[in-house]
Protein backbone atom coordinates (compact mmCIF):
# COMPACT_ATOMS: atom_id res chain seq x y z
CA UNK A 1 0.00 0.00 0.00
CA UNK A 2 1.61 3.20 -0.75
CA UNK A 3 1.22 6.83 0.34
CA UNK A 4 -1.22 8.95 -1.43
CA UNK A 5 0.85 11.33 -3.59
CA UNK A 6 0.12 14.09 -5.64
CA UNK A 7 2.03 14.91 -8.95
CA UNK A 8 1.60 14.64 -12.51
CA UNK A 9 -0.58 11.62 -12.76
CA UNK A 10 -2.27 11.52 -8.85
CA UNK A 11 -4.04 13.90 -7.04
CA UNK A 12 -4.92 13.74 -3.07
CA UNK A 13 -7.10 15.85 -1.04
CA UNK A 14 -6.33 15.97 3.06
CA UNK A 15 -9.45 15.00 4.85
CA UNK A 16 -7.87 17.27 8.01
CA UNK A 17 -9.44 19.83 9.94
CA UNK A 18 -13.34 19.61 11.60
CA UNK A 19 -15.22 16.57 11.92
CA UNK A 20 -17.99 16.27 13.76
CA UNK A 21 -17.89 14.31 16.77
CA UNK A 22 -19.98 11.59 19.36
CA UNK A 23 -18.85 10.21 22.32
CA UNK A 24 -20.72 6.58 22.59
CA UNK A 25 -19.67 5.93 26.24
CA UNK A 26 -22.75 2.89 26.29
CA UNK A 27 -22.05 1.42 22.87
CA UNK A 28 -25.43 2.36 21.21
CA UNK A 29 -24.18 3.37 18.30
CA UNK A 30 -23.41 0.24 16.38
CA UNK A 31 -27.01 -0.77 16.70
CA UNK A 32 -29.01 2.57 15.59
CA UNK A 33 -26.67 2.43 12.51
CA UNK A 34 -25.32 6.25 13.71
CA UNK A 35 -23.64 5.85 10.31
CA UNK A 36 -26.77 6.39 8.71
CA UNK A 37 -27.26 10.06 9.07
CA UNK A 38 -26.07 12.86 11.04
CA UNK A 39 -24.39 11.64 14.10
CA UNK A 40 -26.53 12.69 17.34
CA UNK A 41 -25.23 15.28 19.58
CA UNK A 42 -22.00 15.87 17.61
CA UNK A 43 -19.58 18.72 18.61
CA UNK A 44 -16.55 19.75 16.52
CA UNK A 45 -13.80 17.85 16.74
CA UNK A 46 -10.47 18.89 14.69
CA UNK A 47 -8.50 16.01 12.86
CA UNK A 48 -5.45 14.69 13.84
CA UNK A 49 -5.81 14.84 17.50
CA UNK A 50 -6.35 12.37 19.74
CA UNK A 51 -9.61 13.42 21.43
CA UNK A 52 -8.95 12.97 25.07
CA UNK A 53 -7.84 16.13 25.96
CA UNK A 54 -9.54 18.27 23.84
CA UNK A 55 -13.09 18.43 25.42
CA UNK A 56 -13.32 19.77 29.03
CA UNK A 57 -17.08 19.10 29.80
CA UNK A 58 -17.84 15.49 28.06
CA UNK A 59 -16.28 12.66 30.30
CA UNK A 60 -13.92 11.79 26.87
CA UNK A 61 -10.93 11.84 29.16
CA UNK A 62 -11.37 8.32 30.37
CA UNK A 63 -13.56 6.90 28.10
CA UNK A 64 -13.43 2.95 27.10
CA UNK A 65 -15.14 2.10 24.06
CA UNK A 66 -16.27 3.97 20.42
CA UNK A 67 -16.25 7.32 19.89
CA UNK A 68 -17.65 8.41 16.27
CA UNK A 69 -16.27 11.13 13.61
CA UNK A 70 -17.91 12.18 10.38
CA UNK A 71 -17.86 14.86 7.95
CA UNK A 72 -19.12 15.22 4.46
CA UNK A 73 -16.38 15.16 1.37
CA UNK A 74 -16.86 16.38 -1.86
CA UNK A 75 -15.43 14.30 -4.97
CA UNK A 76 -13.52 16.63 -7.25
CA UNK A 77 -15.33 16.73 -10.53
CA UNK A 78 -12.00 16.09 -12.39
CA UNK A 79 -11.99 12.62 -11.01
CA UNK A 80 -14.25 10.89 -13.85
CA UNK A 81 -13.03 7.32 -14.18
CA UNK A 82 -10.70 7.73 -11.47
CA UNK A 83 -9.90 4.75 -8.91
CA UNK A 84 -10.39 6.83 -6.03
CA UNK A 85 -8.91 5.66 -2.42
CA UNK A 86 -9.79 6.51 1.33
CA UNK A 87 -7.30 6.24 3.79
CA UNK A 88 -6.71 6.73 7.38
CA UNK A 89 -2.96 7.42 8.41
CA UNK A 90 -4.00 6.00 12.04
CA UNK A 91 -7.09 5.11 13.70
CA UNK A 92 -6.33 4.20 17.40
CA UNK A 93 -6.31 1.77 18.13
CA UNK A 94 -8.91 0.02 15.66
CA UNK A 95 -11.96 1.75 13.64
CA UNK A 96 -14.59 0.70 10.72
CA UNK A 97 -15.72 3.12 8.74
CA UNK A 98 -18.81 3.69 6.09
CA UNK A 99 -18.87 6.16 3.33
CA UNK A 100 -22.59 7.29 2.96
CA UNK A 101 -24.29 3.33 4.37
CA UNK A 102 -21.88 1.42 2.99
CA UNK A 103 -19.33 0.00 5.52
CA UNK A 104 -16.24 -0.14 3.48
CA UNK A 105 -12.73 -0.44 5.57
CA UNK A 106 -12.33 -2.14 8.89
CA UNK A 107 -8.87 -1.68 10.64
CA UNK A 108 -7.17 -3.23 13.90
CA UNK A 109 -4.10 -1.70 15.01
CA UNK A 110 -3.92 1.87 16.25
CA UNK A 111 -0.45 2.68 14.44
CA UNK A 112 -0.66 2.03 10.28
CA UNK A 113 -2.39 2.77 7.97
CA UNK A 114 -5.51 1.37 6.00
CA UNK A 115 -7.29 2.58 3.23
CA UNK A 116 -10.11 1.64 0.73
CA UNK A 117 -11.23 1.39 -2.59
CA UNK A 118 -14.39 3.59 -2.59
CA UNK A 119 -14.25 4.21 -6.97
CA UNK A 120 -17.97 2.27 -6.92
CA UNK A 121 -19.36 5.40 -4.28
CA UNK A 122 -17.21 8.32 -5.58
CA UNK A 123 -19.65 10.15 -8.37
CA UNK A 124 -17.40 12.93 -9.17
CA UNK A 125 -18.64 16.15 -7.86
CA UNK A 126 -20.93 14.54 -5.36
CA UNK A 127 -20.81 14.73 -1.54
CA UNK A 128 -20.26 11.58 0.57
CA UNK A 129 -20.97 11.37 4.00
CA UNK A 130 -17.76 9.77 5.77
CA UNK A 131 -18.12 7.77 9.22
CA UNK A 132 -16.06 6.26 11.58
CA UNK A 133 -16.36 4.68 14.61
CA UNK A 134 -13.09 4.35 16.37
CA UNK A 135 -12.39 2.02 19.71
CA UNK A 136 -10.24 2.78 22.44
CA UNK A 137 -10.16 -0.51 23.73
CA UNK A 138 -7.24 -2.69 24.78
CA UNK A 139 -7.60 -6.09 25.97
CA UNK A 140 -5.78 -9.46 25.88
CA UNK A 141 -6.45 -9.97 21.86
CA UNK A 142 -4.77 -6.41 21.15
CA UNK A 143 -1.87 -4.99 20.67
CA UNK A 144 -0.93 -3.51 23.10
CA UNK A 145 -2.74 -5.64 25.41
CA UNK A 146 -5.07 -4.15 28.67
CA UNK A 147 -7.46 -5.53 30.60
CA UNK A 148 -11.43 -3.48 31.22
CA UNK A 149 -13.00 -4.15 34.28
CA UNK A 150 -16.61 -3.11 34.89
CA UNK A 151 -16.61 -1.65 38.58
CA UNK A 152 -20.01 -1.63 40.84
CA UNK A 153 -20.44 1.80 39.40
CA UNK A 154 -21.67 0.28 36.69
CA UNK A 155 -18.48 2.09 34.55
CA UNK A 156 -16.31 0.37 32.25
CA UNK A 157 -12.77 1.05 33.36
CA UNK A 158 -9.36 0.50 31.19
CA UNK A 159 -6.14 -0.37 32.83
CA UNK A 160 -3.10 -1.76 30.96
CA UNK A 161 0.50 -2.34 31.53
CA UNK A 162 2.18 0.46 29.28
CA UNK A 163 3.86 3.68 31.34
CA UNK A 164 1.89 6.21 28.51
CA UNK A 165 -1.55 7.27 28.37
CA UNK A 166 -3.87 5.63 26.35
CA UNK A 167 -4.83 8.04 24.03
CA UNK A 168 -6.95 7.09 21.08
CA UNK A 169 -8.93 8.69 17.88
CA UNK A 170 -7.92 9.77 14.56
CA UNK A 171 -4.53 10.77 15.56
CA UNK A 172 -2.87 11.42 12.20
CA UNK A 173 -3.81 12.66 8.70
CA UNK A 174 -6.96 11.01 6.58
CA UNK A 175 -6.88 11.37 2.58
CA UNK A 176 -9.07 10.42 -0.49
CA UNK A 177 -6.72 10.76 -3.31
CA UNK A 178 -6.95 9.23 -6.65
CA UNK A 179 -4.97 7.41 -9.57
CA UNK A 180 -5.81 5.85 -12.85
CA UNK A 181 -7.33 2.17 -12.39
CA UNK A 182 -4.11 0.99 -13.60
CA UNK A 183 -1.39 1.69 -11.08
CA UNK A 184 1.31 1.13 -9.19
CA UNK A 185 0.05 -0.61 -5.99
CA UNK A 186 3.63 -0.89 -4.37
CA UNK A 187 7.03 -0.45 -4.67
CA UNK A 188 10.17 -1.99 -2.86
CA UNK A 189 14.17 -0.64 -2.80
CA UNK A 190 16.92 -1.62 -1.22
CA UNK A 191 20.04 -0.24 -1.81
CA UNK A 192 23.88 -1.92 -1.48
CA UNK A 193 27.23 -1.12 -2.79
CA UNK A 194 29.65 -2.77 -5.46
CA UNK A 195 32.55 -0.51 -4.03
CA UNK A 196 31.66 2.67 -5.00
CA UNK A 197 28.76 2.09 -6.97
CA UNK A 198 25.52 2.21 -5.95
CA UNK A 199 23.01 -0.67 -6.23
CA UNK A 200 19.40 0.61 -6.25
CA UNK A 201 17.21 -2.67 -6.92
CA UNK A 202 13.19 -1.81 -7.07
CA UNK A 203 10.64 -4.78 -7.36
CA UNK A 204 7.18 -2.97 -8.34
CA UNK A 205 3.45 -4.62 -7.78
CA UNK A 206 1.66 -2.94 -10.76
CA UNK A 207 -2.70 -3.43 -10.11
CA UNK A 208 -4.64 -3.79 -13.37
CA UNK A 209 -1.41 -2.82 -15.29
CA UNK A 210 -3.92 -3.40 -18.95
CA UNK A 211 -0.29 -3.77 -21.03
CA UNK A 212 1.17 -0.49 -19.44
CA UNK A 213 5.17 -0.87 -19.28
CA UNK A 214 7.10 0.22 -16.36
CA UNK A 215 9.38 2.90 -16.66
CA UNK A 216 12.51 3.40 -14.13
CA UNK A 217 14.45 6.71 -13.47
CA UNK A 218 16.63 7.47 -10.80
CA UNK A 219 17.52 11.34 -10.93
CA UNK A 220 19.98 12.94 -8.02
CA UNK A 221 19.60 15.95 -5.82
CA UNK A 222 20.23 18.09 -8.86
CA UNK A 223 17.65 16.57 -10.57
CA UNK A 224 20.05 14.54 -13.19
CA UNK A 225 19.31 11.27 -14.26
CA UNK A 226 21.57 9.16 -12.65
CA UNK A 227 20.33 5.81 -14.12
CA UNK A 228 17.47 4.18 -15.88
CA UNK A 229 15.58 0.85 -16.29
CA UNK A 230 12.49 -0.79 -17.08
CA UNK A 231 10.02 -3.78 -15.44
CA UNK A 232 8.50 -4.46 -12.52
CA UNK A 233 12.01 -5.21 -10.90
CA UNK A 234 15.50 -5.31 -11.21
CA UNK A 235 18.83 -3.14 -10.72
CA UNK A 236 20.23 0.12 -11.07
CA UNK A 237 23.71 1.08 -11.20
CA UNK A 238 25.26 4.48 -9.52
CA UNK A 239 28.67 5.29 -10.28
CA UNK A 240 30.59 7.01 -7.76
CA UNK A 241 27.41 6.93 -5.49
CA UNK A 242 26.72 9.66 -3.37
CA UNK A 243 25.65 7.86 -0.02
CA UNK A 244 22.98 8.52 2.52
CA UNK A 245 25.34 8.82 5.66
CA UNK A 246 24.01 9.79 9.48
CA UNK A 247 23.96 13.29 9.93
CA UNK A 248 24.96 14.18 6.08
CA UNK A 249 21.44 12.67 4.08
CA UNK A 250 21.72 12.61 0.51
CA UNK A 251 18.44 11.65 -1.29
CA UNK A 252 18.35 10.01 -4.80
CA UNK A 253 14.35 9.90 -6.14
CA UNK A 254 13.47 6.69 -7.60
CA UNK A 255 10.36 7.46 -9.97
CA UNK A 256 8.16 4.77 -11.34
CA UNK A 257 6.15 5.45 -14.17
CA UNK A 258 2.91 2.99 -15.68
CA UNK A 259 3.54 4.45 -19.43
CA UNK A 260 1.33 3.02 -22.56
CA UNK A 261 3.16 3.99 -25.38
CA UNK A 262 3.62 8.19 -24.69
CA UNK A 263 1.01 8.76 -22.10
CA UNK A 264 1.90 8.52 -18.65
CA UNK A 265 -0.75 6.35 -17.11
CA UNK A 266 0.32 6.67 -13.89
CA UNK A 267 3.66 7.67 -11.58
CA UNK A 268 4.71 7.49 -8.09
CA UNK A 269 8.15 8.77 -6.88
CA UNK A 270 9.98 7.33 -4.06
CA UNK A 271 13.22 9.51 -2.48
CA UNK A 272 15.80 6.46 -2.06
CA UNK A 273 19.22 6.76 0.14
CA UNK A 274 22.04 4.69 -0.89
CA UNK A 275 23.39 3.00 2.57
CA UNK A 276 24.16 -0.28 3.71
CA UNK A 277 23.76 -1.63 7.57
CA UNK A 278 25.32 -4.83 8.26
CA UNK A 279 26.69 -6.23 11.69
CA UNK A 280 29.90 -7.81 12.47
CA UNK A 281 30.14 -9.11 15.56
CA UNK A 282 29.40 -6.57 17.88
CA UNK A 283 30.14 -3.55 15.25
CA UNK A 284 27.19 -1.81 13.99
CA UNK A 285 27.99 -0.89 10.16
CA UNK A 286 26.34 2.00 8.56
CA UNK A 287 27.87 2.04 5.17
CA UNK A 288 31.04 -0.34 6.42
CA UNK A 289 31.35 2.73 9.10
CA UNK A 290 31.03 1.77 12.93
CA UNK A 291 28.36 3.80 13.50
CA UNK A 292 27.34 4.83 17.56
CA UNK A 293 23.37 5.84 18.58
CA UNK A 294 23.30 9.12 20.30
CA UNK A 295 19.94 9.93 21.27
CA UNK A 296 16.54 9.23 22.80
CA UNK A 297 13.30 7.02 23.00
CA UNK A 298 10.63 9.43 22.36
CA UNK A 299 6.88 9.55 22.24
CA UNK A 300 4.30 11.24 19.95
CA UNK A 301 2.92 13.21 22.99
CA UNK A 302 1.94 17.25 23.51
CA UNK A 303 -0.40 19.13 25.67
CA UNK A 304 -3.91 19.09 24.28
CA UNK A 305 -3.87 17.19 20.87
CA UNK A 306 -2.20 13.83 22.99
CA UNK A 307 -1.23 11.35 20.69
CA UNK A 308 -2.02 13.76 17.20
CA UNK A 309 0.70 14.73 14.87
CA UNK A 310 1.85 17.85 14.29
CA UNK A 311 4.53 19.34 11.80
CA UNK A 312 5.59 22.03 13.88
CA UNK A 313 5.91 20.41 17.20
CA UNK A 314 8.23 17.67 15.27
CA UNK A 315 10.04 20.18 13.29
CA UNK A 316 10.75 21.81 16.57
CA UNK A 317 11.58 18.70 18.28
CA UNK A 318 14.25 17.37 15.27
CA UNK A 319 15.54 20.97 15.95
CA UNK A 320 16.43 20.45 19.82
CA UNK A 321 17.76 16.65 19.13
CA UNK A 322 19.90 18.34 16.50
CA UNK A 323 21.13 21.09 19.46
CA UNK A 324 22.00 18.47 21.58
CA UNK A 325 24.17 16.35 18.79
CA UNK A 326 21.64 13.15 19.07
CA UNK A 327 22.09 11.26 15.86
CA UNK A 328 19.16 8.94 16.25
CA UNK A 329 15.81 7.93 17.93
CA UNK A 330 13.44 5.28 18.70
CA UNK A 331 9.94 5.37 17.97
CA UNK A 332 9.23 3.85 21.04
CA UNK A 333 6.56 2.88 21.63
CA UNK A 334 4.81 2.21 18.78
CA UNK A 335 4.65 3.23 14.75
CA UNK A 336 5.04 7.02 14.64
CA UNK A 337 3.42 9.28 12.14
CA UNK A 338 5.12 8.70 8.62
CA UNK A 339 6.30 12.47 8.64
CA UNK A 340 8.54 11.63 11.30
CA UNK A 341 10.87 8.78 8.66
CA UNK A 342 10.30 11.65 6.12
CA UNK A 343 11.92 14.15 7.86
CA UNK A 344 14.65 11.84 9.46
CA UNK A 345 15.44 10.88 5.94
CA UNK A 346 16.10 14.15 4.76
CA UNK A 347 17.87 15.06 7.90
CA UNK A 348 20.36 12.19 7.95
CA UNK A 349 18.86 11.19 11.04
CA UNK A 350 18.80 7.16 12.37
CA UNK A 351 15.51 5.52 13.72
CA UNK A 352 15.01 2.16 14.94
CA UNK A 353 11.52 1.42 14.19
CA UNK A 354 9.44 -0.54 16.53
CA UNK A 355 5.75 -2.04 17.26
CA UNK A 356 2.97 -1.18 19.40
CA UNK A 357 3.61 -4.29 21.03
CA UNK A 358 4.79 -2.99 24.66
CA UNK A 359 3.44 -4.25 28.06
CA UNK A 360 3.84 -7.88 27.32
CA UNK A 361 5.04 -8.46 30.64
CA UNK A 362 2.86 -8.88 33.70
CA UNK A 363 5.72 -9.24 35.71
CA UNK A 364 6.46 -5.61 35.28
CA UNK A 365 2.98 -4.90 35.97
CA UNK A 366 3.09 -6.78 38.94
CA UNK A 367 6.46 -5.46 40.17
CA UNK A 368 5.79 -1.10 39.70
CA UNK A 369 2.61 -1.06 39.21
CA UNK A 370 1.46 -3.10 42.21
CA UNK A 371 -0.80 -5.63 40.43
CA UNK A 372 -0.77 -9.68 41.39
CA UNK A 373 1.94 -11.07 38.71
CA UNK A 374 0.11 -13.10 36.13
CA UNK A 375 1.96 -15.22 33.59
CA UNK A 376 2.11 -13.31 30.69
CA UNK A 377 1.85 -15.77 27.63
CA UNK A 378 -1.32 -18.72 27.94
CA UNK A 379 -4.31 -18.81 26.31
CA UNK A 380 -5.80 -16.90 28.60
CA UNK A 381 -3.77 -13.78 28.98
CA UNK A 382 -1.21 -12.75 25.93
CA UNK A 383 -2.38 -16.18 23.66
CA UNK A 384 -2.82 -16.96 20.32
CA UNK A 385 -5.07 -14.34 19.11
CA UNK A 386 -2.95 -10.99 20.05
CA UNK A 387 0.42 -13.25 18.23
CA UNK A 388 -1.54 -13.03 15.42
CA UNK A 389 -1.92 -9.49 15.67
CA UNK A 390 1.63 -8.70 16.80
CA UNK A 391 2.94 -9.96 13.68
CA UNK A 392 0.49 -8.12 11.68
CA UNK A 393 1.65 -5.44 13.45
CA UNK A 394 5.09 -6.31 12.57
CA UNK A 395 4.33 -6.96 8.79
CA UNK A 396 2.17 -3.48 8.46
CA UNK A 397 4.76 -1.62 9.90
CA UNK A 398 7.33 -2.85 7.34
CA UNK A 399 5.04 -2.81 4.59
CA UNK A 400 4.73 0.95 5.42
CA UNK A 401 8.01 1.85 6.35
CA UNK A 402 10.47 -0.48 4.25
CA UNK A 403 11.81 2.18 1.81
CA UNK A 404 13.00 4.89 4.55
CA UNK A 405 16.91 5.07 4.70
CA UNK A 406 16.67 6.48 8.10
CA UNK A 407 14.96 2.77 9.60
CA UNK A 408 18.12 0.87 9.71
CA UNK A 409 16.63 -1.67 12.76
CA UNK A 410 13.26 -3.00 13.74
CA UNK A 411 12.15 -3.70 17.06
CA UNK A 412 9.39 -5.78 17.40
CA UNK A 413 8.51 -5.16 21.26
CA UNK A 414 9.47 -3.37 24.25
CA UNK A 415 10.16 -5.23 27.80
CA UNK A 416 8.18 -8.38 26.93
CA UNK A 417 8.74 -11.12 29.21
CA UNK A 418 11.45 -12.79 27.65
CA UNK A 419 12.87 -15.78 30.68
CA UNK A 420 10.18 -18.28 29.90
CA UNK A 421 9.67 -20.96 27.17
CA UNK A 422 6.33 -19.60 26.93
CA UNK A 423 7.88 -16.26 25.44
CA UNK A 424 10.54 -18.18 23.51
CA UNK A 425 8.04 -19.83 21.73
CA UNK A 426 5.80 -16.66 21.09
CA UNK A 427 8.45 -14.97 19.34
CA UNK A 428 10.60 -17.54 17.68
CA UNK A 429 7.72 -17.11 14.78
CA UNK A 430 7.34 -13.21 15.12
CA UNK A 431 11.26 -13.02 14.71
CA UNK A 432 11.10 -14.83 11.73
CA UNK A 433 8.16 -13.13 10.14
CA UNK A 434 10.01 -10.06 10.54
CA UNK A 435 13.18 -11.40 8.99
CA UNK A 436 10.72 -12.84 6.33
CA UNK A 437 9.27 -9.48 5.28
CA UNK A 438 12.61 -7.68 5.37
CA UNK A 439 15.59 -9.27 4.77
CA UNK A 440 17.39 -6.40 4.53
CA UNK A 441 17.58 -5.03 7.96
CA UNK A 442 18.85 -5.99 11.81
CA UNK A 443 15.71 -7.14 13.75
CA UNK A 444 15.56 -6.78 17.76
CA UNK A 445 14.00 -6.28 20.52
CA UNK A 446 14.33 -4.80 23.69
CA UNK A 447 14.79 -6.39 27.06
CA UNK A 448 13.82 -5.25 30.45
CA UNK A 449 15.73 -5.85 33.72
CA UNK A 450 13.40 -8.62 34.41
CA UNK A 451 15.48 -11.23 32.39
CA UNK A 452 19.45 -10.04 32.62
CA UNK A 453 21.66 -12.22 30.34
CA UNK A 454 21.79 -15.57 31.95
CA UNK A 455 17.87 -15.71 31.78
CA UNK A 456 16.80 -14.06 28.56
CA UNK A 457 16.02 -16.74 26.03
CA UNK A 458 14.64 -14.26 23.37
CA UNK A 459 18.12 -12.16 22.71
CA UNK A 460 19.73 -15.12 20.75
CA UNK A 461 17.08 -14.69 18.11
CA UNK A 462 18.09 -11.06 17.79
CA UNK A 463 20.72 -9.46 15.55
CA UNK A 464 21.79 -6.94 18.46
CA UNK A 465 20.93 -6.41 22.47
CA UNK A 466 18.47 -4.11 22.95
CA UNK A 467 18.24 -3.09 27.14
CA UNK A 468 16.75 -0.67 29.05
CA UNK A 469 18.14 -0.04 32.54
CA UNK A 470 17.26 1.59 35.70
CA UNK A 471 19.85 1.46 37.80
CA UNK A 472 20.36 4.69 40.19
CA UNK A 473 16.90 4.71 39.34
CA UNK A 474 13.76 1.59 40.17
CA UNK A 475 16.77 -0.28 41.17
CA UNK A 476 19.64 1.20 44.11
CA UNK A 477 17.91 5.04 43.57
CA UNK A 478 19.77 7.56 44.71
CA UNK A 479 23.50 4.89 45.30
CA UNK A 480 25.12 6.20 41.75
CA UNK A 481 28.18 4.22 43.62
CA UNK A 482 26.06 1.33 43.29
CA UNK A 483 24.56 2.09 40.17
CA UNK A 484 27.76 2.73 38.69
CA UNK A 485 29.39 -0.85 39.62
CA UNK A 486 25.68 -3.17 38.80
CA UNK A 487 25.83 -1.65 35.51
CA UNK A 488 29.32 -2.42 34.75
CA UNK A 489 28.70 -5.54 35.61
CA UNK A 490 25.79 -6.41 34.18
CA UNK A 491 27.22 -4.93 30.35
CA UNK A 492 30.23 -6.83 30.70
CA UNK A 493 28.14 -9.65 31.07
CA UNK A 494 26.53 -9.25 28.20
CA UNK A 495 29.03 -8.57 26.20
CA UNK A 496 30.72 -12.05 27.13
CA UNK A 497 27.12 -13.69 26.26
CA UNK A 498 26.57 -12.58 23.07
CA UNK A 499 29.35 -10.85 20.33
CA UNK A 500 26.58 -8.70 19.49
CA UNK A 501 26.04 -5.18 19.53
CA UNK A 502 24.78 -3.28 23.05
CA UNK A 503 22.34 -0.87 22.45
CA UNK A 504 20.98 0.80 25.85
CA UNK A 505 17.96 2.04 24.86
CA UNK A 506 16.25 3.65 27.89
CA UNK A 507 18.58 4.55 31.00
CA UNK A 508 17.02 7.88 33.12
CA UNK A 509 16.22 9.21 36.25
CA UNK A 510 12.83 11.14 36.77
CA UNK A 511 13.39 15.19 37.28
CA UNK A 512 10.44 17.51 38.55
CA UNK A 513 12.07 21.23 36.78
CA UNK A 514 13.43 23.53 39.47
CA UNK A 515 13.86 20.89 41.75
CA UNK A 516 18.17 21.08 43.07
CA UNK A 517 19.97 19.60 45.77
CA UNK A 518 23.86 19.43 46.51
CA UNK A 519 23.59 15.79 47.52
CA UNK A 520 21.81 12.85 44.98
CA UNK A 521 18.52 13.35 45.99
CA UNK A 522 16.19 11.44 43.34
CA UNK A 523 13.84 13.79 41.17
CA UNK A 524 16.35 16.84 41.05
CA UNK A 525 17.35 17.97 37.62
CA UNK A 526 21.04 17.56 39.24
CA UNK A 527 20.79 14.16 40.12
CA UNK A 528 18.91 13.60 36.42
CA UNK A 529 22.09 14.86 35.12
CA UNK A 530 24.70 12.75 36.94
CA UNK A 531 23.16 9.43 36.59
CA UNK A 532 23.63 10.37 33.24
CA UNK A 533 27.36 11.00 33.22
CA UNK A 534 27.44 8.08 35.41
CA UNK A 535 26.20 5.68 32.63
CA UNK A 536 28.15 7.44 29.96
CA UNK A 537 31.67 6.65 32.12
CA UNK A 538 30.17 3.07 31.72
CA UNK A 539 29.69 3.17 28.31
CA UNK A 540 32.98 4.58 27.47
CA UNK A 541 34.24 1.18 29.17
CA UNK A 542 32.71 -1.32 27.12
CA UNK A 543 33.81 -1.45 23.47
CA UNK A 544 30.50 -3.60 22.40
CA UNK A 545 28.21 -0.39 23.62
CA UNK A 546 27.47 0.98 20.26
CA UNK A 547 24.53 2.93 21.26
CA UNK A 548 22.99 5.18 23.98
CA UNK A 549 19.34 6.46 24.04
CA UNK A 550 18.56 8.43 26.87
CA UNK A 551 14.80 7.55 28.50
CA UNK A 552 13.18 10.05 27.47
CA UNK A 553 13.25 12.94 25.31
CA UNK A 554 10.20 14.60 27.04
CA UNK A 555 8.23 14.47 30.06
CA UNK A 556 4.80 12.72 28.90
CA UNK A 557 1.58 11.61 30.18
CA UNK A 558 1.03 8.53 31.54
CA UNK A 559 -2.04 6.98 32.78
CA UNK A 560 -2.34 7.72 36.61
CA UNK A 561 0.11 6.31 39.41
CA UNK A 562 1.53 7.25 42.93
CA UNK A 563 4.69 6.88 40.91
CA UNK A 564 3.80 8.92 38.47
CA UNK A 565 3.67 13.47 39.18
CA UNK A 566 1.23 14.52 36.37
CA UNK A 567 3.05 12.25 34.02
CA UNK A 568 6.70 10.63 33.18
CA UNK A 569 9.40 13.14 34.24
CA UNK A 570 12.05 11.60 33.01
CA UNK A 571 12.47 13.82 30.31
CA UNK A 572 15.40 15.78 29.39
CA UNK A 573 13.21 18.87 28.13
CA UNK A 574 9.37 19.27 29.88
CA UNK A 575 6.77 18.87 28.27
CA UNK A 576 6.96 21.95 26.66
CA UNK A 577 10.17 21.46 25.67
CA UNK A 578 12.25 23.78 27.76
CA UNK A 579 15.69 22.39 28.75
CA UNK A 580 16.22 20.65 32.06
CA UNK A 581 19.91 20.89 33.03
CA UNK A 582 20.31 17.20 31.82
CA UNK A 583 19.79 18.57 28.15
CA UNK A 584 23.30 20.74 28.97
CA UNK A 585 25.40 17.71 30.34
CA UNK A 586 24.36 15.74 27.07
CA UNK A 587 24.82 18.52 24.92
CA UNK A 588 28.18 18.96 26.08
CA UNK A 589 29.07 15.08 25.56
CA UNK A 590 27.06 15.07 22.37
CA UNK A 591 28.29 17.77 20.72
CA UNK A 592 31.44 19.05 22.75
CA UNK A 593 32.25 21.62 19.75
CA UNK A 594 29.17 23.78 19.76
CA UNK A 595 28.39 23.33 23.89
C1 LIG B 1 10.50 1.31 30.84
C2 LIG B 1 9.53 1.45 29.70
C3 LIG B 1 9.07 2.87 29.45
C4 LIG B 1 8.82 3.57 30.76
C5 LIG B 1 10.11 3.61 31.55
C6 LIG B 1 9.92 4.33 32.89
O1 LIG B 1 10.03 0.88 28.52
O2 LIG B 1 7.93 2.86 28.64
O3 LIG B 1 8.25 4.84 30.61
O4 LIG B 1 10.53 2.31 31.81
O5 LIG B 1 9.59 3.66 33.85
O6 LIG B 1 10.12 0.22 31.59
O7 LIG B 1 10.07 5.54 32.95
Amino acid sequence: MLRPQDNEARETKRLDGMWSFTPDPDGVGRGEQWWNAALPGARPMPVPAAYNDVLVKEPVHDLVGDVWYQREVVVPRGWDGRRVVLRFDAATHRATVWVGDEEVAEHEGGYTPFEADISHLAEPGTTLRVTVVVSNELTWESIPPGVINEGPDGIRRQSYFQDFFNYAGLIRSVWLSSTSAAHVEDITVTTDLDGTTGLVRWSAVIAASGGADVRITLRDEAGAVAAEGAGTEGELRVVDATLWRPGAAYLYELTVDLVDGDRLVDRYRVPVGIRTVHIDRARFLINGEPFYFRGFGKHEDLAIRGRGHDDVAMVHDYELMTWLGANSFRTSHYPYAEEWLDLADRLGFVVIDETAAVGLNLGVAGGLFGDRPRVTFSDETVGPAAQALHQQAIEELIARDKNHPSVVLWSIANEPESHTAESRAYFEPLFEAARKADPSRPVGFVNMMLAPPDACLITELADVVMINRYYGWYVAGGDLVLAEQMLQAELERWAEKHDKPILVTEYGADAMPGLHALRPVIWTEDYQAELLDTYHRVFDRIDAVVGEHVWNFADFATGQSFARVDGNKKGVFTRDRRPKAAAHHLRRRWRPEGA
